[in-house]
């Protein structure tokens, strides 16, 4: 196989990639990287600042507005996410925000932008979470906001509905939710807020009928319409705030606001996500105006800003260190210059163990918390939510990295993560996000955003279990503990079928948190190959034969965001670095490692390779709940190198066959 491609031209390209991965590692071990993507997150920050009348600093400003005029589109809108359509929410948000921030109306660019929203028919059609926000600023009437009661929270626990069931992002954005909602919490109207008011609706503000708006939405935003079931809780939500009494309204309150306490203690004030972080900032705002909460809280915003090429903006979390920094060892020992890359690997290994959490948090049943220690998060541990495929790339990269490190992990840590994944597990043999699934999957039907999907049930992902396919393995082949080795025995039993279940009719797999069936599918192939598939298995085989179908001329592979949009392969009209490494990682382990399809696949990543060794910026790939795309910055340079390092794996190991025969 050596004569396809040289091995040289491969083996230059991996030096490259591996100089330009080790430059731009961080300090403290980790790599930095860009986790925008979203548009909805900013405007809420900057309303959020507003209200609570502590706004960023003038340069800040100036740089946030750069943000929004560099991704308004030609329509003159605003997307949901960067590379996306205009929609009527973020472009409402978009304008008011930058309104507050005294850009004025008369700027041509937001005069582009109101026109757009006001042919679309204006605020009234903003998804519900932008009427909740606007209600907070006193552009919108407490009336056309979807109720959001707190006594849901004082409901028994084994009622299904229970809001503690719901997935955590969820949960901890209507927690806070619930407590303005039950205060109505409201800025005073000033100047500005008496001005907007004339100028994103398309009737006078006063002859509004707000109370018929509730669950009105601009097509062009609509993903996910209102169920039937929907519109009868809201139905007995609405009637039910006619008669709310006033004591358990303020037990209630009481209670949700203790919830956001703990999590705000929990997370030393980040919280898990940029909007709980934002609202459990005017919670304290409104329950303890000028408070301490409130300045602690202020103080950790700029946790989530990111100052990038076409302005300042905010995160979809408040970084994805442990993540990338996960990968990139894994990277790293792909291409088998551990030992040259010694420094390198030791400060990777030293951020992935100063950030495994290694407590439960406080009272945790109490809170409706899973146990969390052992657990690796997406970013760091003082944010602190652990996550089931952040700890499974956490372990892996702890047991890869353990005889090359001064200070291993001790055997407790490492038993402490295989606990929490063991306990992960659903019942259907896959893993979920962040926790076991709390409820049934028809409560899907009660998602109240219209513009995402999948936001109320924790279900089992391909991703997440094949991470803890994977880590399950690597850690049964130590031998480490024998105690475990039964239970561990029976989860990769069952999380190999979850995933043979998953394959699809075509023989991919859809991914839910990278774009899309390129990456679906290398997880699946690498969690299958890991369990024990041979490369020649029907599985592996149907999933390298769908990749083959999609690649392009250029011998690279591409995917938009259309693909999670619509559940069909959608295809870009060129390959991406990233999509291309996921595609060909795959192909390598299947009977399709020496084929045509791969080797053009390695030209197109060596062509597009820059002298430094890194690649150029390109179509985002990663994803949420199946609209809204978000950056993984360093997914180019990981996972070039991871492909490339792959790929010489594969040809010096056949040079030595060859030499033997
Ligand atoms: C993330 C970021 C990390 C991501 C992975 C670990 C990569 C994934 O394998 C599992 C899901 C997870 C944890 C994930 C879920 C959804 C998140 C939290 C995000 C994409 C980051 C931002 C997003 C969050 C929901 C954004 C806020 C918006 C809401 C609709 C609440």
């Amino acid at each position: 196989m050596n004569h396809w491609v040289a091995q040289s031209d491969i083996s230059q390209a991996v030096d490259l990639a591996l100089r330009h991965l080790r430059e731009t590692q961080a300090p403290d071990g980790s790599w930095h990287g860009d986790y925008g993507g979203p548009v909805f997150l900013l405007p809420t920050l900057i309303a959020a600042t507003h209200i609570i009348d502590q706004p960023f600093d003038r340069k800040t400003e100036q740089d946030f507005i750069r943000f929004f005029k560099h991704y308004q589109n030609a329509d003159g809108g605003w997307p949901l996410h960067i590379h996306g359509q205009s929609y009527v929410y973020t472009t409402a948000l978009s304008y008011v925000a930058q309104r507050l921030m005294g850009v004025p109306a008369d700027d041509p660019d937001l005069q582009r932008g109101r026109m757009w929203l006001l042919d679309r028919g204006g605020a009234v059609n903003v998804a519900p979470w932008g009427k909740f926000l606007f209600a907070l600023l006193n552009l919108y009437d407490y009336e056309g906001v979807l109720p959001v009661p707190p006594e849901l929270w004082l409901l028994p626990r084994a009622f299904p509905a229970h809001p503690s069931r719901f997935w955590c992002h969820s949960r901890m954005v209507y927690l806070p939710m619930s407590y303005l909602y039950g205060i109505r919490a409201q800025a005073p109207a000033t100047p500005i807020e008496r001005s907007l008011r004339s100028e994103i609706f398309c009737e006078p503000y006063d002859s509004l009928d707000f109370g018929t708006t509730q669950t009105r939405c601009a097509p062009c935003d609509v993903y996910v319409p209102v169920s039937r079931s929907f519109r009868v809780l809201s139905g007995l939500l609405n009637g039910y705030e006619t008669v709310a009494s006033k004591k358990l309204r303020d037990r209630a309150n009481a209670f949700v606001l203790d919830q956001v306490r703990q999590e705000d203690d929990n997370t030393n004030n980040i919280c898990i996500g940029p909007i709980n972080k934002v609202l459990n900032m005017l919670c304290w705002h409104f329950a303890e105006p000028g408070g301490e909460r409130v300045t602690a809280h202020r103080r950790q915003l700029p946790e989530y800003l990111w100052k990038g090429t076409h302005g300042t903006h905010m995160q979809g979390y408040n970084s994805s260190r442990l993540w990338d920094t996960a990968f990139a060892a894994q990277a790293i020992c792909a291409s088998g210059r551990v030992e040259e890359a010694r420094d390198t690997v030791e400060r990777a290994h030293g951020y992935i163990d100063r950030n495994q959490v290694l407590e439960d948090t406080p009272d945790r049943t109490r809170y409706f918390r899973d146990p969390s220690k052992g657990g690796w998060p997406f970013s760091d541990r003082k944010h602190g939510w652990p996550i089931s495929d952040c700890t499974a790339e956490g372990l892996k990269c702890a047991l890869a990295l353990k005889h090359y490190v001064d200070a291993p992990l001790s055997k407790e840590r490492l038993e402490d993560a295989v606990e929490l994944i063991l306990g992960w597990q659903n019942a259907d043999g896959g893993w979920p996000t962040y926790e076991r699934s709390r409820t049934a999957p028809w409560m899907e039907a009660l998602n109240p955003s219209l513009i995402f999907g999948d936001i109320i049930v924790d279900h089992s992902y391909v991703e997440c279990t094949s991470a803890c396919l994977q880590a399950l393995i690597r850690y049964r082949e130590e031998g480490i503990d024998h105690a475990l080795e039964h239970r561990i025995e029976k989860a990769i039993e069952r999380g190999r079928q979850f995933l043979l279940n998953r394959q699809r009719a075509d023989g991919s797999w859809m991914g839910a948190w990278g774009i899309c069936f390129t990456y679906g599918t290398w997880f699946a192939v690498s969690g299958l190959r890991t369990a024990g598939l041979a490369a020649e298995s029907v599985p592996v085989r149907r999933a390298a034969a769908f990749l083959a179908s999609h690649q392009l001329p250029d011998g690279g592979w591409g995917e938009t965001i259309e693909s999670c949009r619509r559940g069909e392969y959608a295809s870009c009209t060129s390959g991406q670095v990233v999509m291309t490494s996921w595609a060909v990682l795959s192909l390598l382990q299947s009977e399709m490692a020496d084929s045509e399809q791969v080797r053009a696949g390695l030209r197109f990543l060596q062509d597009r390779q820059e002298v430094d060794g890194s690649w150029p910026d390109e179509t985002i790939a990663g994803v949420f709940n199946k609209t809204c795309a978000i950056t993984y910055d360093n997914y180019r340079k990981i996972f070039g190198l991871w492909a490339l390092a792959a790929a010489e794996a594969r040809l010096k190991s056949a040079a030595k066959d060859e030499g033997m025969a």
